[in-house]
C-alpha cells in the first residue's frame, strides 16, 4: 500500500482518528518531513473541509516536547512519576518476563488488557491486540464505558446500530437533539441541521444543561437528569390520545402497538410533568410538534445513556419515530449510532477462537478500580493502551489506589505520560495515527476510510499493531496470524458476507478513493435484525432477559443524601482526557467550571466565580462555580475531563459512581449526587 512517508513535502489525505462520530476527512500539509498544518478535506462528502479546533491545533500535540519518544522504566516509587530511558528490547523482555512468571504462578487470567478508542483506527483499536490477548488467555475486558447501555437498549427496539443517513437530515423539518451536545461533539450534525433550518426546519434541544447546543436551538427544553424516558412516554401518550400516530406504519412495520397504546395511558401529562420538570404545556407542544411535522428526526446522544436507566431510556426514545411512521420519510427517523452499516469482519481481525478457555473471566471496564483492588484471584498485570483510566474511569480514587498497588505490574502504551502512565512500571511510546496504516468506520456517517502513513514514527514510538507483534514474538507465538501486514488485515476485515451494506467496498476502491460509502442504507421497506424483523415496541426478548417488555420509566437509583445531581460531561476543546495537558486547549477552556442554578447558589451563599468544593462519599473535587440559569435547581454540571497532574483537585471522576447501568454493562457517570460548598479563602 502507498505510504506518503518518503515524500517530504506535499498535501496528503488522512482521517481523524479521535473518538468522535464525525470522523472527518483531513488534509495533512507536510514540509521537510513534518506536518505543519492539518485542515479538513473539502472533498469529504459529509465533513466537507470543516474540522474542529482540537484537530486544527493538532500539530502542537504531534510535536509537543512532552511527547514520549523512548520506552521508559520506573525508577522511583509507584506513581511518583520517575522514569528512566530503556531500549525496546529491555521493555519487551521485562514485560514478557513478568507475564511468563505470572502465567506460571497465577495463570494467564492474572493479566488484563485495558483499552478503549483513543485511536479509532480499527487495526490499532481492535485487531492484533485482541489476537494477542486471546492467544495469551488473558482476562477479557468488557468495553462498556461509552455507549453500551444505549446500544443494548436501541437494539431491543431496532435490532442493531442502524439509524438514518445523516446526509438526509438536511431534508428534516424537525430536528430534536436529545441529550447530545452536538455543537461540541458532533459538529457536522449541526452543519446539516443549519442547512435544514434554512429550509424551514426547527431545532429542538432537550438537555439538562443549556450549553452551546441549547443556545442555538429554536426551542430549548430543560429536563431533570435521568427522566427522558418519562418524557418520551408522555409524548406517546399524547400521540395515541390525539391520533397523531401512523396506523398503517404501525401495523406493517412494528410489533405491539396495541399493547403500547394501552401501556402509555399511565404516562399522563400531569404525571410526566412531575417526573421530568417539563411543563404540561410544553409536553403537549412537543408531542404535537413531533406528531404533526414530517420529516422529524431525533439525534439521540450519549448524555442519556450515562445513567442508571440509560438502556431503557434509549430503547424508549427509539420507539418514537415508529409511532409517526417517520422511518419511511427521507430525513425522518433517528440516529443513535450507525456502526451497523459498516460492520466489518471482526472475527477475522480479533480471532476469538484463539482463546482456549471459553469461560475466561470478563471484567467490566467500569469496575476497573474494584477489579484491581478486590478481584480474587488477583490481577497481577495490567496493559493499558488507547485509554487513560486514571482520569476517565468512574471512582478514580479507587482506580488510582488499584494502580498504586506495589505488586501490580503495569505497562502503559501511549503518546504522553498520562496520569495512568505515572503509575506504570514500563511505558511504551505510541505513534500518532498519522504515522500508521489503518481503516476507519464512522459510527455516525456512512463512509469507510483509509489512512496511509504520512510521517515517520516520532522518536522510537511504535503503533499498537507493531507492539503486539513484538510481544507475540517474545512470547514465542508461532501462529502466522501474528505476522500479518496491515494490508492483509484490512482485506480480511472487508470480506464480510453477512453485512450486505459492505458488499461493494473493496480494498482497492478505498485505497483509490479514500472514502467509500456503505451501500444503500435505507431501512424500510426491509427486515430489521430484531427477532421479529420489525420494530419491537413490545419485545419478548426483553421479557426473556428480565426487563419490562414495553418501554418504561425507571427512576435513577439512590445515590445517598447529597443535594445535587452531578452531570460531568465532556467539553469543547478536549476529547475526553486527550488535549487536557495541552496548553493551547487549556487556555481555550480557561478553567474547569461547575454550573449551578442561581437559586441554589443564593441558598448556599455562593457567588459566581468562586472556588467550590464538591464532594460525596466517593471523593472530592474543586472547581470554579458559574452561577446562572442554564441548569435547573438541584442539578450541577461540569464540562471536561481535566488532568490533575499538578495536584489540583479537578478530577471529576473521583465523584462519579461505578454502578452499572440497566443494560449492556454501561457506565453511570451522570447519576451521581454531590454536595457543594464555597471554599473559604483564608
Ligand atoms: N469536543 C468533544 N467532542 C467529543 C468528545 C469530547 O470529549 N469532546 N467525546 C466523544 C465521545 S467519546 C463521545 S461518547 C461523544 C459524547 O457526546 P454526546 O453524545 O454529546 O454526549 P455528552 O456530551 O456526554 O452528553 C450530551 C448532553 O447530554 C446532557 N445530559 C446529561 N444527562 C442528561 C439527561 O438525563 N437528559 C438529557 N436530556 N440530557 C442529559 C449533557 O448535559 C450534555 O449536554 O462525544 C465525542 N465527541
Ligand atoms: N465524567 C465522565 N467520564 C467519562 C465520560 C464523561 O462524559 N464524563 N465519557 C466516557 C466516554 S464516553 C469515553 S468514550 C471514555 C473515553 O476514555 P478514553 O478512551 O480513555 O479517552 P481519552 O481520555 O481520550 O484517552 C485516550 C488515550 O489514548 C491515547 N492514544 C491515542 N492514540 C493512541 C494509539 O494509537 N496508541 C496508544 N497506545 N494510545 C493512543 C491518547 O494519548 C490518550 O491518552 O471516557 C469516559 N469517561
Ligand atoms: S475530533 Fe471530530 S470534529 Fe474534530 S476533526 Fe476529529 S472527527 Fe472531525
Ligand atoms: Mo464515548
Amino acid at each position: 500500500m502507498a505510504s506518503y512517508v518518503n515524500q517530504p513535502d506535499g498535501v496528503f489525505p488522512s482521517v481523524c482518528s479521535l473518538d468522535c462520530p464525525d470522523q472527518c476527512g483531513l488534509l495533512l500539509h507536510k514540509k521537510d518531513g513534518n506536518i505543519i498544518k492539518v485542515e479538513g478535506d473539502p472533498n469529504h462528502p459529509v465533513t466537507k473541509g470543516n474540522i474542529c479546533n482540537k484537530v486544527r491545533n493538532m500539530t502542537e500535540r504531534l510535536y509537543d516536547p512532552k511527547r514520549l519518544q523512548y520506552p521508559l522504566k520506573r525508577v522511583g516509587a509507584k506513581g511518583a512519576g520517575k522514569f528512566e530511558r530503556i531500549t525496546w528490547d529491555e521493555a519487551i523482555e521485562t514485560t514478557t518476563f513478568h507475564w511468563k512468571k505470572f502465567i506460571k504462578s497465577h495463570g494467564p487470567e492474572s493479566i488484563l488488557p485495558y483499552s478503549f478508542y483513543g485511536n479509532m483506527g480499527i487495526l490499532n483499536a481492535e485487531s492484533m491486540d485482541r489476537r494477542f490477548f486471546h492467544q495469551l488467555g488473558a482476562s477479557r475486558l468488557d468495553r462498556t464505558i461509552c455507549n453500551s447501555a444505549g446500544s443494548a437498549g436501541y437494539k431491543y427496539t431496532m435490532g442493531g446500530s442502524l439509524g438514518i443517513d445523516p446526509e438526509d437530515t438536511i431534508y428534516s423539518k424537525l430536528i430534536i437533539l436529545w441529550g447530545i451536545n452536538a455543537v461540541s461533539t458532533n459538529m457536522h450534525q449541526i452543519t446539516l441541521a443549519q442547512k435544514a433550518r434554512k429550509n424551514g426546519a426547527k431545532i429542538v434541544v432537550i438537555d439538562v444543561h443549556k450549553n452551546q447546543t441549547g443556545r442555538l436551538a429554536d426551542w430549548f427544553i430543560p429536563i431533570l437528569p435521568g427522566t427522558d424516558s418519562a418524557l418520551a412516554l408522555g409524548m406517546m401518550h399524547i400521540l395515541f390520545a390525539e391520533n397523531l400516530v401512523d396506523n398503517e406504519f404501525l401495523k406493517q412495520y412494528t410489533v405491539g402497538h396495541e399493547e403500547l397504546k394501552a401501556h402509555v395511558s399511565q404516562y399522563d401529562p400531569y404525571t410526566v410533568s412531575k417526573i421530568t420538570g417539563v411543563s404540561i404545556d410544553d409536553l403537549y407542544k412537543l408531542a404535537r410538534m413531533f406528531g404533526e411535522t414530517s420529516p422529524a428526526f431525533i439525534r439521540i446522544g450519549n448524555g442519556l445513556q450515562h445513567h442508571d436507566n440509560g438502556g431503557m431510556c434509549i430503547r424508549t426514545i427509539a420507539c418514537l419515530p415508529a409511532l409517526t411512521g417517520q422511518w419511511l420519510v427521507k430525513g425522518g427517523g433517528a440516529i443513535k449510532g450507525n456502526s451497523g452499516y459498516l460492520a466489518h469482519n471482526s472475527f477475522a481481525l480479533q480471532r476469538p477462537d484463539l482463546l482456549q478457555t471459553k469461560d475466561t473471566r470478563l471484567i467490566n471496564m467500569n469496575l476497573i478500580g474494584d477489579a484491581l483492588l478486590n478481584l480474587d484471584p488477583p490481577i497481577k498485570s495490567l496493559f493499558v493502551y488507547n485509554s487513560n483510566p486514571a482520569v476517565v474511569a468512574p471512582e478514580t480514587n479507587k482506580v488510582q489506589r488499584g494502580l498504586a498497588r506495589d505488586d501490580l505490574f503495569t505497562v502503559v502504551h501511549d503518546l504522553f505520560l498520562t496520569e495512568t502512565a505515572r503509575f506504570a512500571d514500563i511505558i511504551l511510546p505510541a505513534t500518532s495515527s498519522y504515522e500508521n496504516t489503518d481503516f476507519y468506520t464512522s459510527y455516525w456517517h456512512h463512509y469507510l476510510q483509509i489512512q496511509q502513513p504520512v510521517i515517520e514514527p516520532f522518536g522510537e514510538s511504535k503503533s499498537n499493531v507493531d507492539v503486539f507483534k513484538l510481544l507475540a514474538s517474545a512470547m514465542e507465538f508461532e501462529n502466522p496470524l501474528f505476522q500479518e501486514t496491515e494490508e492483509e488485515m484490512i482485506r480480511q476485515a472487508l470480506k464480510h458476507p453477512s453485512n450486505s451494506y459492505l458488499r461493494e467496498i473493496t480494498y482497492e476502491k478505498v485505497v483509490e478513493k479514500h472514502y467509500v460509502k456503505a451501500e444503500s442504507t435505507t431501512l424500510f421497506p426491509g427486515k430489521l435484525p430484531t427477532p421479529s424483523g420489525k420494530i419491537e415496541l413490545y419485545s419478548q426478548k426483553m421479557k426473556d432477559d428480565g426487563y419490562p417488555s414495553l418501554p418504561t420509566y425507571t427512576p435513577l437509583l439512590d445515590d445517598g443524601e447529597f443535594p445535587f445531581l452531578f452531570v460531568p460531561g465532556p467539553n469543547h476543546n478536549f476529547l475526553n482526557s486527550t488535549f487536557s495537558t495541552n496548553d493551547k486547549h487549556i487556555s481555550l477552556e480557561k478553567n474547569p467550571k461547575l454550573h449551578m442554578n442561581v437559586s441554589d447558589a443564593e441558598m448556599l451563599g455562593i457567588e459566581d466565580g468562586v472556588m467550590v468544593r464538591i464532594w460525596n462519599a466517593r471523593g472530592e473535587c474543586e472547581l470554579v462555580v458559574s452561577v446562572g440559569e442554564n441548569v435547573l435547581p438541584g442539578v450541577v454540571v461540569s464540562q471536561g475531563l481535566w488532568a490533575d497532574l499538578k495536584g489540583t483537585k479537578q478530577l471529576v471522576n473521583t465523584l462519579t459512581p461505578d454502578r452499572i447501568a440497566d443494560m449492556g454493562g454501561g457506565a453511570t457517570f451522570f447519576s451521581g449526587r454531590v454536595a457543594v460548598e464555597k471554599i473559604s479563602i483564608k
